[in-house]
């Protein structure tokens, strides 16, 4: 991706995630920005952004993080939110076992409590190994955690997969950890 777009990513996933006040922009319960207001809030931050760039940043972005609405006014984050917006998901049935990429400074921590949110709405699990142990080198030595999302899924714990294909629960216990305490 080029360093502009990448820029622009970062600054769209801060205030459609976290911060939309920072730059005195609304969303809706949904999540949604109109790109005309966002493009006013940001122009009056020093961030000079257009419907074509925004278009480029949501079309190139390598995880497809940003969704425009089908008639092109409004655009959302697809997931990471911190804020308490309403993604509208339905619960869907996982596969057997997902991944979750983290660092092994926060392995104590994890044990104890399981997987939490850490001021995101829900817990972000991967499909496969290579992602996880990605996502997890961001946070510093990487370590990978397999979940058995089919005994969770038995004992009643939901799972959400984001419109760019995250998957989402509210909290993993440690006990559905299948290898975490020899690693
Ligand atoms: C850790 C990226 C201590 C958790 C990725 C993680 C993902 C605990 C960190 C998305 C804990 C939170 C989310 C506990 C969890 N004690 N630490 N009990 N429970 N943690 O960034 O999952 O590139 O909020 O392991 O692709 O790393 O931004 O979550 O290390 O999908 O689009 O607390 O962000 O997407 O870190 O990443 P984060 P994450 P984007």
């Amino acid at each position: 991706m080029d360093q502009q777009l990448k820029s622009v990513s970062k600054f769209l996933s801060y205030v459609l995630r976290h911060r939309p006040d920072a730059i005195g922009l609304e969303l809706d319960a949904g999540g949604w920005a109109a790109v005309s207001e966002l493009i006013q809030c940001a122009a009056q931050h020093d961030r000079i952004l257009s419907e074509d760039l925004i278009q480029q940043v949501v079309a190139s972005n390598d995880k497809q993080r940003f969704r425009l609405s089908p008639d092109g006014q409004s655009i959302r984050a697809s997931q990471g939110h911190s804020l308490p917006v309403n993604l509208d998901l339905q619960s869907l049935s996982p596969p057997p076992v997902l991944f979750h990429g983290t660092a092994t400074r926060f392995l104590t921590s994890i044990m104890a409590e399981g997987l939490l949110p850490s001021g995101r709405q829900y817990v972000h699990l991967s499909g496969d190994f290579d992602t996880a142990i990605a996502v997890g080198r961001r946070h510093g030595h990487p370590i990978v955690l397999e979940i058995d999302t089919q005994q969770m899924q038995i004992d009643g714990h939901q799972f959400y997969q984001s419109e760019n294909a995250v998957w989402l629960t509210h909290h993993v216990p440690a006990k559905y950890f299948l290898n975490g305490n020899n690693k």
